[in-house]
């Protein structure tokens, strides 16, 4: 593949965290560097542990293939192969995957010079994998309260573990984090639609710019949060809710056993009311 000219200028040397200039090399578009090689690593070991797991099963159906994580008999100890252990080898291929590839991250981020805001925004998605398949399992005692790896089953798994605790919409950390989801599509839906509105416009028409985009929002709110704004909010909107759903989750069982709507009852036990 062939490097455009501007592409040079960032292709610098250096960097890296692991393996100093060994790895320091591009492959195509694509930098490689010791994390792009644990990445690869994890990556296919664990889809391939995937696949075999889907063929002990039952069917090939997309849709049903499910790997169980182990029996809750098996606490936190490892399980047979076919008995839960895939799952807990398929989800430290999943961690060492994604934990690779932002560190990668990370050193492309050295070398451009850059803040490490995409690293730091991934490690939050990161975060909250790892809270429903370590920390929350963990402070319960067994490997089994993770999620099963499939479409159906997780979506079961969901429906299950919310109805354990009746309704799970009465948890007021799922609350913020549906909240901040909503939001987020709100906040990306006015910044897509602003910045089209202004910079692509009809064929003929000048594009307008940042002075058309803040005129707008001063005429109908009387308010702009600017260009740079936009963005600090948006990132905002989008770790909070990746982090109260890690919370949400968390909190239910090591913190919460009883339904979620009983919660509720410190509100009318407050003092004030009598
Ligand atoms: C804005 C601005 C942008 C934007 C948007 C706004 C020029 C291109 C969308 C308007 C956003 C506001 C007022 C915040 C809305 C608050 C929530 C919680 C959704 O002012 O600056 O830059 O894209």
């Amino acid at each position: 593949m062939s490097m455009l000219s501007f592409e040079r200028k960032y292709r610098v040397r250096g960097g890296t965290l692991v393996g100093g200039d060994l790895f320091d090399f591009w492959v195509g578009p694509f930098y490689v560097g010791f994390f792009g090689v644990t990445t690869a690593f994890f990556a296919i070991l664990g889809t391939a542990l995937i696949v075999w797991g889907a063929a002990l099963g039952p069917t090939w159906n997309l849709w049903q293939i499910n790997i169980a994580p182990p029996d809750l008999k098996y606490g936190l100890g490892l399980a047979p192969l076919r008995e839960g252990g895939l799952w807990q080898l398929i989800t430290i291929c999943a961690i060492g995957a994604f934990g690779s590839w932002a560190l990668r991250e990370v050193e492309i981020c050295r070398k451009l010079g850059i803040g490490y805001h995409v690293p730091v925004a991934f490690g939050v998605a990161i975060f909250a994998y790892v809270t429903l398949v370590v920390i929350r399992p963990v402070l319960l005692g067994a490997w089994g309260h993770g999620f099963p790896y499939g479409i159906f089953s997780h979506l079961d798994w969901v429906s299950n573990v919310g109805y354990q605790y009746l309704h799970f919409h009465y948890n007021p950390a799922h609350m913020l984090a549906v909240t901040f989801f909503f939001t987020t599509t709100l906040a990306l839906a006015l910044h897509g639609s602003l910045v089209l509105s202004a910079a692509n416009p009809k064929k003929g028409e000048p594009m307008k710019t940042a002075e058309h985009e803040n005129g707008f929002f001063r005429d109908t709110i009387g308010y702009s949060i600017g260009a740079l704004g936009i963005h600090r909010l948006g990132l905002f909107l989008a770790l909070s809710a990746g982090f109260w759903s890690a919370v949400c989750i968390v909190i239910s069982g090591p913190f919460w056993t009883r339904g979620w709507p009983e919660w509720w009852t410190w509100w009318l036990d407050l003092p004030i009311w009598r």
